[in-house]
């Protein structure tokens, strides 16, 4: 006899599902029971964590991690995090332990009884199988659908009493089905694309993550190259879909209508690949593009698609269209963009600017590292400071949702044994996911963490004085030692107050080969 969870094991392991992420309660133990030599299971102390290491692997596998969390307490408390992995497009699947079946109507101790509608405006499915002869179909559901472009989480209740029924003659058919997800652009619709981009005197991109998420950098440096184009990052990018050092690279746009529209004048054809049109997140209302300039936007995301307000859209794969655009279109010679120079902050005695952080760790980081970034209100330092070259650079919460940054740099380490992986954080954003300090201990994961200790919520400083708004309570951050905390779980750290020790830190840092923290005493500027 076959059992479900047997079955379910074997459905993993098709998907190459065989890294789990977890924190158990009593309702995920038969599903755990005599745990599989060939899985790993990787822990986190807080939801939150486990997700968001889940969504790191994820992002850098393009594979589904299984999230195996606790019924509706557990799950709740993974939301936060969730939200980003939504828009991040995380094929994360997340397997909640259910009560027995028969007793979940009665609402006792961790039953869920509304399991299924949880977290359902945030999953692309979410259901609990009305019979244990549907769980591991439904399961395979949940992989499919998590899978299918646009990506994204998926989330399973299962009763914890099902893993132990057995399966019947039909779910080795479910258990052994490959889905193949492929649709492109007809050669007429290429053809009408790259005409409108021919049309173009003076055509300019705009680059966003469905770029580095679907490897197409190289295609893009291609075609910026083949138009001469200037290439700009989509505002509040998650990822790096651009060579920073690279001459046609113009930057990153702000997060604003008038801003981007002022930046983007004097370019007739506006060519969008891979973001939303337009993530903004500051009101500086204005016209959405200047006056003679177009937009043409592809995504592989319809619903981005649907509810962008200007542009004409290709609903088409990223990287197949790229690929094709780069070898299709007119050849253009147009000067190439001057870029303006970064003037860098000057350090005060004790404490340094975030310039002199982001730049002592481009200087000594290997020229391959990872970042993950989670510090507010330091960006345009970052931006205009960290060099980033390969696909796969950088990383940080795609829907703003703090909590990602630090656990998510454990599950990318993990993912990605042979680059090092730098994580930026802010000494805000630290405290929402600083349980990913024990996971990265315990799993010896050698990511160097920065926390940027300015003592402040740096970014509502700033939104204060943007919204014009005063005596605000709960904007400083007075009182929190991170080299204790990071002691305290695990992670060997120091201080740093000076660009000398911040050297010194880093370079003793990178020679681990196991995670340190370095506590690096930053201002707001
Ligand atoms: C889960 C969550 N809660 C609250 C916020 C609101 N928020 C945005 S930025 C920020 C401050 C982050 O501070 P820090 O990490 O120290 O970076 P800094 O702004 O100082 O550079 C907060 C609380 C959020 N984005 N996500
Ligand atoms: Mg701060």
């Amino acid at each position: 006899m076959t059992t479900i969870r047997e079955a379910t094991y074997e459905l993993l392991r098709q998907h190459g599902m065989t890294t789990m992420f977890g924190n158990p309660g009593s309702n995920e133990l038969t599903f755990l029971n005599e745990f599989p030599e060939d899985f790993r299971y990787v822990m986190g102390l807080h939801e939150g964590s486990v997700l968001a290491m889940a969504d790191g692997y994820a992002q850098v596998t393009g594979t589904s991690p299984l999230v195996s969390l606790h019924s509706a307490a557990g799950t709740g408390t993974s939301m936060g995090v969730l939200a980003n992995t939504v828009v991040s497009k995380s094929p994360v699947v997340v397997l909640s332990g259910q009560q027995v079946r028969d007793m979940v109507g009665q609402e006792i101790m961790v039953a869920s009884t509304e399991a299924a509608q949880l977290p359902k405006p945030l999953t692309k499915f979410s259901a609990e199988p009305l019979s244990p002869k549907d769980v591991v179909r439904t399961i395979a559901q949940a992989i499919h659908i998590a899978n299918m472009h646009p990506k994204g989480p998926a989330h399973i209740s299962v009763p914890y009493d099902d893993w132990d029924q057995p399966t019947d003659e039909n779910t080795p058919l479910t258990v052994q089905r490959r889905v193949v997800d492929a649709t492109a652009l007809s050669e007429s619709q290429l053809a009408e694309l790259a005409a409108r981009i021919d049309a173009a005197t003076s055509p300019v991109l705009v680059l966003g993550p469905e770029v580095d998420a679907t490897h197409s950098n190289a295609d893009a440096v291609r075609l910026a190259e083949r138009l001469g184009a200037p290439a700009w990052i989509a505002p509040s990018p998650p990822r790096c879909p651009f060579p920073t050092t690279h001459p046609l690279f113009a930057g990153l746009l702000p997060p604003n209508v008038a801003g981007i529209a002022e930046l983007l004048s004097g370019h007739d054809l506006v060519i969008v690949v891979g973001a939303p049109v337009f993530r903004y997140h500051h009101d500086r209302p204005g016209r959405y593009l200047a006056e003679g300039s177009n937009l043409v936007h592809i995504s592989q995301d319809p619903a981005e698609i649907a509810r962008a307000p200007f542009g004409d859209s290709f609903l088409a794969p990223v990287a197949d269209t790229l690929a094709r655009l780069a070898e299709t279109v007119v050849p253009k010679e147009n000067p190439a963009p001057a870029r303006a120079e970064r003037t860098p902050g000057v350090d005060r005695e004790d404490r340094m600017h975030p310039d002199t952080v982001f730049r002592v760790i481009t200087e000594l980081a290997p020229d391959d590292a990872v970042h993950v970034v989670e510090s507010t209100s330091t960006a345009d330092s970052f931006w205009g400071t960290v060099r980033m070259e390969s696909q796969g650079s950088y990383y940080s919460a795609a829907a703003g949702g703090l909590g990602f940054g630090l656990p998510a740099a454990v599950g990318i380490q993990l993912a990605n044994p042979q680059r090092r992986v730098v994580a930026s954080i802010g000494d805000g954003s630290a405290n929402f996911g600083i349980t990913g300090l024990w996971s990265a201990a315990q799993q010896n994961t050698p990511v160097v963490f920065v926390i940027l200790r300015n003592d402040t919520y740096g970014a509502m400083v700033n939104f204060n004085k943007r919204l014009k708004t005063n005596n605000t309570p709960s904007v400083d951050l007075p009182g929190i030692d991170f080299v204790q905390v990071a002691a305290g779980y695990g992670v060997p750290a120091e201080l740093a107050t000076t660009e000398a020790e911040l050297r010194l830190a880093l370079t003793r840092a990178f020679a681990s080969d196991g995670p340190t923290l370095i506590e690096a005493r930053t201002f707001h500027d």
